[in-house]
């Protein structure tokens, strides 16, 4: 008999974040456990998100997936743990209306349809994984009656992409590296809500929209191998610098807030040179990047904190008194041209400069 036609829908969105304790290196990379704990600011939702729709339909013969309207695979492992993992959850759903009943143990036959946009352009080289898979882990489990936690949800979708852990969460936010080797307490947790310091402002000045040279993923594999930096970083620095980040975040301090962004940004990219990779970085990048870390440097005295990610594109943090000083101070120093599209992202008061 013909299986009566239905589908099913849920739709979520999930924006990027911004790391200010940076996660750099992998102890298990199937698993994607970090070799230290990392603190991120995640993004206003408005800019940079990833917004997805899941669908179910008995009529559906595979898993499929679109990323900005065009179809990609869905093969990788990283894809496949996450979708596994979720399955694993799921619960029973019933849809009256639509006549549908659907038993958790009919979600390892079901497929789904993946749909998935960015609202920020993919090809200036942002931290879309983050978002993206946040966002699919998290609208799977709408879909799938999935009753678990953020933090259970942010451990499966870890395993798409470490940095993607922090996103289930808004405001402040750890991913504690864990002790487990099954990475079953390698999740993320709410340090303060967006609203406990909601003058902050973050502006994304995009400095390059070319593609990263090296994957993330690549460069810290590297840098696992070959910095004897990475292993001190992770041992004795990351650690205290973790506990005084989360003090600083508690009392509002923005003074060691953005002192300590920019020391463990440029710890961060001392490993970088620390590792065989980055020479390609190094040498197709160095004078742009040292003039435009020159810049942002003496702005500190003017309580602005800067990070890069791992790419070109800096961001900038203020409290929001500083914002237009700020913005301006951006235009100068990433003046628009073909080569170097500016965009900048202003989260806070929703409005893009
Ligand atoms: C971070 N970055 O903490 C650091 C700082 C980039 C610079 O997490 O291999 O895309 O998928 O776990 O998460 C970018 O790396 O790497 C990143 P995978 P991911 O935000």
């Amino acid at each position: 008999a013909k299986t009566k036609s239905w589908i099913l829908m849920a739709t979520g969105r999930s924006p990027t974040n911004i790391a200010v304790i940076k996660y750099w290196g992998k102890r298990d990379e199937a698993l994607i456990l970090p070799v230290n704990d990392s603190i991120s600011v995640t993004l206003d939702p408005d800019h940079l998100s990833a917004t997805t729709t899941v669908a179910v339909s008995p009529t559906f013969d595979c898993d499929r997936m679109w990323l900005n309207g065009k179809e990609i695979s869905l093969s990788g492992d990283r894809f496949q743990n996450c979708l596994r993992e979720i399955r694993k959850l799921a619960g029973d759903v019933e849809d009256e209306k639509k006549g549908i009943r659907i038993r958790k143990e009919d979600w390892q036959n079901l497929h789904v349809h993946i749909a998935s946009y960015n609202n920020f352009p993919t090809a200036a080289g942002l931290a879309s994984s983050a978002a993206g898979f946040a966002c699919l882990v998290f609208t799977l489990a709408k879909l799938m009656n999935v009753n678990e936690d953020h933090g259970k949800l942010s451990s499966i979708a870890r395993q798409g992409s470490g940095s993607a852990c922090r996103s289930l969460y808004g405001g402040f936010v750890k991913w504690t590296m864990g002790n487990d080797a099954s990475g079953s307490d390698s999740i993320a947790v709410q340090l303060a809500p967006e609203s406990h310091w909601s003058d902050l402002v973050i502006i994304i000045a995009v400095v390059s929209s070319k593609q990263k040279e090296t994957s993330s993923t690549t460069g810290m594999r590297d840098t696992v191998e070959t910095s004897p930096l990475l292993q001190h970083r992770a041992q004795c620095v990351v650690p205290a610098r973790v506990l005084l980040m989360e003090e600083a975040i508690r009392n509002h301090d923005f003074a060691s807030f953005a002192r300590m962004t920019c020391v463990d940004n440029n710890q961060f990219r001392a490993v970088c040179l620390d590792t065989t990779w980055t020479w390609q970085l190094i040498f197709l990048n160095t004078t742009r990047q040292i003039a435009e870390a020159c810049f942002l440097m003496k702005w500190i005295i003017f309580e602005v904190a800067y990070t890069f990610d791992a790419g070109l594109n800096a961001a900038l943090i203020s409290p929001n008194r500083k914002v237009a000083g700020l913005a301006s101070k951006a235009a100068i120093c990433f003046p628009p041209s073909p080569e170097n599209d500016l965009a900048s992202y202003v989260t806070g008061d929703k409005s893009i400069i």
